[in-house]
């Protein structure tokens, strides 16, 4: 056996015994390293005649090819094993229990949010959705709300900085500029409710800057007073989940309705308490009305053929009211203790906008 023979026999054997990667590693830089036993060997062809090097360059070829290539399918069964071994350690146990100490809850104003327009969504409207920044003519003028009238008084409504010339943009006091923007996109019947937020200059225990809403709006040829009295009735007696809940409808005033009510619902007063659905007391829940002829020609739509009826309802109040909660301001301070005591369970919603389409803006 020559000396070369029996150096690859060697290096051979030893990479078959080689039980990890990190030895066989070891092995290959012993080997073919910068002070490997075959570098060292391709240095001495420098001193060799040109014949003999001819000779012994093949050979040493040879011999590191054999070695590498041994190394190589070495390292993929080594690695192969490491992997399995690997998986059969790190193996889940898929019968252990959830973890369930750090599940989230449903912000109850969301989950009034939910719950209003599924009731809706199931008498047939459709959700739309539009900006919470608005232009003049879609949250005042096409409101019959010219300029001028006390709506638009400062203290109420968050205006931007103007560019020169141009009316400043407005952040909406109401949701009926997506109605406008429905109205005026799509031909009548209109049947839609529109749920968002909506900011006024205001704040108290019952007020805050931002605040959310839901109007509705129907606008078809036969479109009624009592359609509006029989829907919003019905409304109320599923969301407060009672089988009577005794309504009332004052006459009032918006600019964008005509005639214009409030409705109001029975309930009990008395005691630090209030009990809704019962009682000689009466608790203002919405505005509402039959669309204004002015607002319908300004979307292009022609009052002689068409009419219809809209409200507006504050979701705040009417979460604060079904889940007894005193304090407006909680809803916004993000306190995580108050949260896990007035929020809900994520399974426990009905599902959000079931079947219903959605127009627009961005889902929740
Ligand atoms: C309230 C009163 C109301 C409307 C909103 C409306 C929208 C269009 C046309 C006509 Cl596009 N009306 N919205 C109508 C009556 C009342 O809201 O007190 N909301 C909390």
């Amino acid at each position: 056996m020559t000396e070369l023979e029996a150096l690859q026999e060697q290096v051979l054997s030893q990479i078959d015994k080689a039980d990890n990667l990190s030895s066989l590693d070891e092995i290959r830089v012993s080997v073919l390293g910068k002070k490997g036993v075959i570098t060292e060997k391709m240095k001495t062809l420098g001193s060799m005649d040109a014949e003999q090097r001819k000779e012994a360059g093949k050979q040493f070829n040879e011999l590191k090819n054999a070695i590498a290539q041994a190394l190589d399918e070495k390292k993929e069964v080594l690695a192969d094993a490491e992997i399995n071994a690997k998986l059969a350690r790190e193996s889940v146990d898929v019968t252990l229990p959830v973890r369930d100490e750090r599940q989230g809850r449903i912000h109850p104003l969301y989950q009034t949010y939910d719950e209003v327009i599924s009731i809706f969504g199931q008498m047939g409207f459709d959700v739309a959705q539009g900006p919470d920044i608005e232009d003049d003519f879609h949250n005042f003028t096409a409101l019959n709300t010219p300029k001028n009238h006390p709506a638009r008084a400062m203290q109420d409504t968050f205006y931007l900085t103007a560019k020169p010339g141009e009316d400043p943009s407005i952040v909406r006091t109401q949701t009926s500029a997506v109605q406008i923007r429905t109205m005026e996109k799509q031909k009548p019947p209109v049947r839609i409710v529109v749920p968002g937020r909506t900011y006024r200059c205001d704040y108290d225990a019952t007020h805050a800057p931002m605040f959310h809403q839901i109007e509705g709006l129907i606008v078809d040829k036969e479109t009624n007073m009592a359609h509006l009295k029989g829907c919003l009735a019905e409304f109320v007696k599923t969301f407060f989940e009672l089988d009577d809940v005794p309504v009332r409808f004052r006459p009032s005033f918006f600019p964008f309705t005509e005639p214009s009510a409030e409705m109001d619902i029975g309930c009990a007063k008395g005691n630090g308490e209030l009990k809704i659905g019962a009682g000689k007391d009466w608790l203002e829940i919405l505005g509402c009305g039959m669309v204004h002829p002015n607002v319908l020609k300004a979307c292009g739509i022609d009052p002689n053929e068409y009419q219809g009826f809209a409200f507006g309802i504050g979701l705040d109040r009417l979460a604060m009211l079904k889940y007894a909660i005193p304090d407006l301001r909680q809803f916004f301070d993000s306190d995580l203790r108050w949260l896990k005591h007035y929020g809900f369970v994520p399974l426990d919603i009905p599902s959000i906008n079931c079947g219903l389409s959605i127009n627009g803006g961005n889902k929740r």
